[in-house]
């Protein structure tokens, strides 16, 4: 396992979730003084996101993707059913945003996607049979082509397998069996000769059926001369199921077929509450991810599925778990943030961004039927502080009685402290902690975010 920060924060961090009954230690990483791209860059790698226009409106959302990242995948605008939701029309409005994004932000573009069993529109399930294959051409030959020069990479086919290495049924499956594959590749080459072109797909991280069924398709591909030149492993991923250790051996396996390889979606859910024993596991998956991918020549880069938080698709799919990105839903930069700088050998210090040096965590070292016992840690590394405040919301009723070494005041949901007179200055490597008792009914979460200003 690789080891985390030894820095003070880090440590403070694992202290309060030692010690906490529900608490956790919300640490917030400082900015690393390069994006992340920058670290990836330094390794021949890229860093990238998926992106969504329908945040554009989010100017902290925009200034992040444009700053972290050298490679975007648009997230659904370049899908089926939105391209060409019906035979013929097509509609390029929102996959044209994420190229010109990409574009004034120097970024790559690898575009999602053109042949899917999901978002497939409904005209092409009432197909005929007869019909199908050249209205899959038809929209491949359209979309790879008005993008043709804009795409470093397609996923021309997404997700064509079951978990046990079978083909999934489908309206194209149906119509094409498993030929489906080489036609699209095909009429993805001849609309854009110069984009790579790639198969991708979900639970392929470890050796199993279902990657030993892309790795078969990829052998066979290019045992018959189908232009093929990518495999993406989507890296779903969740604490709960332990992490594929085997995902280095198996990038490895599909580079020596002669393929690049690159982790295009990848995300680490866990089940909510977070805790920083959880925030610990994620971070190490994160930093796995990124190993694996160091170390695996072909693979040419890692793509999170999005950030922050607030914007992931993982609790509207996965009831009850979430925190699966590298930010929170303020925009502070989470562990696994600091995780992935690490494993990229960048040290994460004073940059640009919000997070400075310092960082607040909570604990509840004390709970009793209605009261408890809370301890908050202000901690600074590469930076100083000269007077603080640290502000949060409850969720769950919770109210504030009586501080010591801060002045704390409530309304409703929201509480803020501020220094004392005598303990406003944190300086470089210290930590400043005051407490408090409060009253709780029902439950007692921790803050899931605490800003320090
Ligand atoms: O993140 C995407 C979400 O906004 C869409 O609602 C969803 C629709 O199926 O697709 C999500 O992205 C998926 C990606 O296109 C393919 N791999 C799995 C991703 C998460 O579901």
């Amino acid at each position: 396992m690789r080891r985390l920060r030894s820095r003070p924060r880090a440590l403070l961090a694992a202290l309060a979730g030692a010690l906490c009954l529900y608490g956790l230690g919300t640490a917030t990483p400082a900015y690393a003084a390069d994006s992340l791209n920058q670290l990836a860059q330094a390794h021949g790698k890229f860093m990238g996101s998926a992106a969504a226009t329908a945040h554009f409106s989010d100017s902290q959302y925009t200034e992040i993707l444009g700053r972290e990242f050298g490679q975007i995948t648009a997230e659904n605008e370049m899908k089926w059913d939105t391209t060409e939701p019906s035979r013929g029309q097509f509609n390029f409005g929102p996959g044209d945003q994420i190229v010109d994004f990409a574009q004034q932000n120097g970024q790559s573009v690898r575009g999602h996607t053109l042949v899917w069993h999901s978002q497939l529109p409904d005209w092409v399930s009432n197909l005929p049979s007869s019909e199908v294959r050249g209205a899959m051409e038809n929209h491949v030959t359209e979309v790879a082509g008005h993008y043709a020069g804009d795409i470093y990479a397609w996923d021309v086919v997404n997700e064509p397998f079951n978990e046990d290495g079978t083909f999934r049924t489908s309206p194209l499956y149906n119509a094409m069996g498993s030929d489906f594959v080489a036609h699209a590749l095909r009429a993805a080459k001849a609309a854009d000769p110069n984009a790579k072109l790639c198969l991708n797909d979900y639970n392929i991280e470890g050796i199993n059926a279902k990657s030993t069924a892309m790795y078969n398709l990829v052998r066979d591909l290019k045992a018959d001369g189908v232009p093929i030149d990518c495999v993406g492993i989507q890296g779903h991923l969740a604490i709960q199921y332990g992490f594929p250790s085997d995902l280095r051996q198996n990038m490895q396996r599909f580079a020596d077929l002669g393929v690049d390889v690159a982790i295009t979606e990848l995300d680490v859910r866990m089940q909510l509450p977070v805790d920083s024993q959880k925030e610990a596991t994620q971070s190490q998956y994160y930093a796995n991810v990124i190993d694996a991918c160091l170390a695996v020549d072909r693979c040419v880069g890692v793509t999170v599925w999005g950030f922050p938080d607030k914007y992931s698709w993982v609790p509207d799919v996965f009831d009850g778990e979430g925190s699966a990105t590298l930010w929170n839903d303020s925009y502070q930069p989470k562990p696994a943030y600091n995780a992935v700088v690490e494993a990229f050998g960048g040290d994460p210090g004073p940059g640009p961004g919000p997070g400075d040096g310092c960082s607040a965590s909570y604990a509840v070292p004390n709970e009793w039927n209605s009261g408890f016992t809370a301890a908050v840690t202000i901690s600074c590394d590469g930076e100083s502080l000269s007077g603080w405040s640290v502000s949060w919301d409850y969720t769950a009723g919770q109210q504030v009685t009586n501080a010591w070494n801060a002045t704390c005041t409530q309304t409703s949901a929201r509480v803020t402290c501020t220094n004392a007179t005598y303990n406003g200055n944190v300086p470089d490597g210290g930590s400043v902690t005051f407490g408090f008792n409060g009253t709780w009914t029902g439950s007692n979460p921790a803050p899931a975010t605490l800003t320090l200003g």
